[in-house]
């Protein structure tokens, strides 16, 4: 395609996506529902008081660095749990934990959240984050939604998708997003094709100790790589990556990546990878064990797709993939077969960078083009052999069947979804009951709030032949995509468990006290309902003298064994708040560099006498 072309493309999908906003812009609910239909529709998903939501939402927040915890199919947002930003509503990088997880960091940017798998299927333990902005991999323990470790990854450009590995969660890969010469280092962009590198973090993470480590990293051309996924069952040792850019477009994206009739799927085979690496063959590239797979035997190959692809999915049987082009308005069904077959055979049409390609019409099993349908993005599945594509431009979800193609059921979404969510969708065994498009526009759904809308999220009811739209949800930015996990396979806690041995936990009211070594003060403290006591003997065991200058430790365990009687901590001036929960012991660590007076108060409401939940930290001037 000549640049000419290209433009022409570009507008004609600008238009199509000003057709589709006027032409879906008449689906008022009144215009396409009767009374008697959204009542049939709010009853399903009415949840009456005393009775649960069947399923979890986790969402991501997108560049608000956080996690939204959604009910479904009530569609009630129940909870924000911070991962990559500080968050004064639960003290999160306020308290010494979780500041020194966060750095410096005051934000990240959270596209594809990954439940950890067991044999293929969502075990509901961890959650696994990945930020975009920062280059960061997060973990949060679903026991008691809290985020518990956040790892740096080295020679990163913004590692776009997480996968998983099946059968046991063995890695967490995070392919980069932009080229970037390794650590970061300075390259002229004129060297891009030489100095550039894609790179994919394979990371582990260890569940007793809630640690992540960094195994080992892979090296590829400057591609530009999108979204992946992990094989599954046959294909469990594979991961497919989308490429963007394989023009090397250095600047203006929009129309010099999109040059290319076809860009690639890179096939990745992880063990031959993670042998490699345990025979010693890979470079020490700023900490990270660098293995090249082109010097591995059979571990990566690419299979040409139609141009500038975004998502790409693997069945829950794990025998194909599924790419989802942008700009191509198809969707690729690929077989893992053809393709191991072709490998087989040695049957390479070519080879880009060491990299041997696989002929397209030799994987490709085939291609889905319902008619009009445009920018389709991302790929789900139920438990009956259909996939369910969004299309951004044209704002629909199309139902169509995998082993033949054949279209099913297309119905609007209100509007431009990026991703969709299905009830347990990207599991071996996916459950085909709710489906949830998270769309990137809202438009006139909510009350308006200004220029600014919230973003949108459509529930789908996918249990019949044909998919029925039940209702709108407004949510904050911005959630790329969800995960949506039966109740049944999360088990939260009630409380922190009490444990003497905790460091720096005291469990009754007698043994606070204040310790001080030199210009470090330390006071092992208690909260409960409705005082906080620092210093047992002191005669007011509420109030805290430290001299201006001092190093300030409040190590605060909430000894009220007791559901949800949080005790939050605030100090007065200093702009300082944590929280403990029930059973749970955190520090604050602070320098008292302002003399004066100033009033600590509990800031999450506990019980009648919270008002009185207060004490005085006093400073001495020097
Ligand atoms: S991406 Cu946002 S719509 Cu980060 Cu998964 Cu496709
Ligand atoms: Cu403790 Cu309010």
């Amino acid at each position: 395609m000549n640049a000419q072309r290209i433009i022409s493309a570009v507008v004609g999908i600008a238009a199509g996506l000003l057709v589709a906003f006027v032409f879906f812009g008449d689906f008022g609910n009144e215009d396409t529902a009767t009374s008697a239909d959204n009542k049939s529709k709010a009853e399903k998903v009415f949840v009456p008081y005393g009775e649960l939501d069947d399923y979890y939402m986790l969402a991501s927040g997108g560049h608000s660095g956080q996690l939204f915890v959604y009910g479904v199919p009530s569609m009630r947002k129940i909870r924000t749990v911070p991962v990559f930003t500080p968050d004064p509503a639960t003290g999160y990088g306020y308290d010494k934990e979780s500041k020194e997880m966060l750095g410096d960091y005051t934000w990240g940017d959270f596209h594809h959240p990954a439940v950890s798998e067991t044999e293929g299927d969502y075990d509901g333990e961890f959650l696994f984050a990945n930020d975009v902005g920062n280059n960061r991999v997060a973990a949060v323990d679903l026991g008691i939604f809290h985020t518990v470790d956040i790892m740096d990854l080295p020679n990163m450009g913004g590692p776009h998708a997480g996968v998983f590995l099946t059968s046991n969660t063995e890695y967490i890969a995070l392919p980069t997003r932009f080229a970037r010469p390794l650590g970061g280092e300075y390259a002229s962009l004129d060297k891009y094709e030489e100095e550039y590198k894609g790179v994919v973090s394979m990371t582990t993470f260890d569940k007793k100790k809630k640690e992540f480590d960094l195994a080992f990293q892979i090296v590829l051309p400057p591609w530009s790589y999108d979204l992946s996924d992990a094989g599954k069952k046959d294909s469990s040792d594979w991961i497919v990556m989308t490429t963007y850019n394989t023009e090397f477009a250095t600047t203006n994206l929009e129309i010099n990546a999109s040059q290319n009739d076809r860009d690639y799927i890179v096939m990745i085979n992880w063990k031959k990878l993670e042998k490699a690496v345990a025979d010693g063959k890979y470079d020490d590239v700023n900490g990270a064990k660098m293995v090249d797979p082109r010097d591995v035997k059979g571990a990566i190959y690419a299979v040409p797709v139609a141009k500038s692809p975004h998502g790409v999915d693997v069945t829950p049987d794990g025998t194909r993939f599924i790419a989802s082009g942008k700009l191509a308005p198809l969707m690729t069904v690929f077989s893992f077969e053809k393709a191991f077959d072709a490998i087989e055979k040695g049957d390479f049409d070519d080879e880009k960078f060491g990299i041997p390609i696989l002929p397209y019409e030799d994987v490709m099993e085939r291609e889905v083009d319902p008619p009009g349908a445009l920018g389709p993005l991302h790929t789900q599945f139920d438990d009956k052999g259909h996939a369910y594509n969004t299309m951004f431009i044209s704002s629909e979800v199309v139902k169509w069947k995998v082993d033949t193609g054949e279209v099913i059921d297309r119905k609007p979404s209100y509007y431009s979804p990026g991703h969709a969510s299905a009830a347990e969708g990207d599991t071996v065994d996916p459950d085909g009951k709710w489906l949830v498009a998270l769309n990137k526009i809202a438009k006139d759904n909510f009350l308006s709030v200004g220029p600014s809308h919230p973003e949108s999220m459509d529930l789908y009811d996918i249990s019949g032949e044909e998919m029925e739209h039940i209702m709108a949800a407004p949510v904050d930015p911005e959630p790329h995509y969800a995960q949506i996990i039966h109740r049944d396979k999360i088990k939260p806690k009630k409380l922190y468990e009490k444990d003497e041995d905790r460091p720096n936990s005291v469990w009754s009211v007698d043994d606070a006290h204040i310790e001080r070594k030199g210009d470090e003060v330390h006071v092992y403290g208690v909260a409960l309902r409705s005082r906080f006591v620092f210093d047992a003997k002191a005669e007011r065991p509420d109030a805290v003298t430290v001299k201006q200058g001092d190093k300030v430790f409040f190590h605060m365990t909430n000894i009220d064994l007791d559901q949800d009687i949080t005790h939050g901590f605030g100090i007065n001036d200093y702009n300082l708040n944590f929280e403990v929960q029930p059973g749970q012991t955190s520090t604050l660590e602070f320098v008292a560099d302002k003399a004066g007076t100033y009033p600590i108060y509990c800031t999450n409401f506990c019980s009648a006498l919270h008002q009185e939940m207060s004490g005085y930290l006093l400073v001495e001037p020097k």
